[in-house]
């Protein structure tokens, strides 16, 4: 048997159409299922209006959480399997930016920065975003973001709103 290394990813889950926090629940149930993924840590789950470069709040809310995994995969092995969530839970891609049943963006892999066509690591967008910050500070207050320093630090500049849900 050869022995595999397994990194720590770091994934922010949202939804803002549907049964969103079912939907995430399943999500997260498809992920831990898939061979080279274990889902080690989850965050609540946190509201926020939604986000879109024309401006906030122009469609439904959101529910976002973010959960820490150890994986064997590829990074763009790692893409692949979380599209293929996405897909499977209909997430439909009309629109960059549009509504969705479901999202799984990859914001970070270890220490990694990575960048080419179909994935950026980390996450170009997270650091700015309370939506991924304070899930994440939740389940791991001391991390850091590659490039961009701790997220407890971010987390004081970053814009927007998210409120955890009871
Ligand atoms: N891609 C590149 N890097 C990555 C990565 N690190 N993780 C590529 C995941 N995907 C990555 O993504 C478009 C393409 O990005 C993929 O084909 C992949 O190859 P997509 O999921 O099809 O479309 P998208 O989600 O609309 O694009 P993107 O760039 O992920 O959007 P954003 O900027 O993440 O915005 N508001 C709130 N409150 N909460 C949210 O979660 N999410 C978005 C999505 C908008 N507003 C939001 C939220
Ligand atoms: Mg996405």
């Amino acid at each position: 048997m050869r022995l595999q290394l397994e990194r720590r990813a770091v994934l922010s889950l949202g939804a803002n159409l549907g049964d969103r926090v079912a939907t995430i629940d399943a999500a997260v149930r498809a992920l831990d299922a898939i061979d080279g993924i274990r889902v080690l840590l989850r965050s609540s789950a946190w509201e926020s209006p939604s986000w879109h470069p024309d401006g906030e709040g122009l469609s439904p809310d959101y529910v976002n959480i973010v959960v820490i995994v150890g994986t064997t995969l590829e990074p763009i092995d790692l893409l692949d399997a979380v599209q293929a969530v996405e897909t499977a839970l209909g997430r439909e891609r009309s629109q960059r930016w549009g509504s969705r049943t479901i999202d799984i963006d990859i914001v970070a892999i270890g220490e990694m920065e990575h960048a080419e066509d179909r994935l950026v690591i980390p996450h170009p967008r997270a650091h700015e975003r309370q939506f991924v910050l304070q899930p994440w500070l939740e389940v791991d207050p001391r991390a850091s973001i590659p490039g961009h320093g701790p997220i407890a630090e971010l987390a004081e500049y970053a814009h927007g709103d998210a409120w955890k849900l009871p």
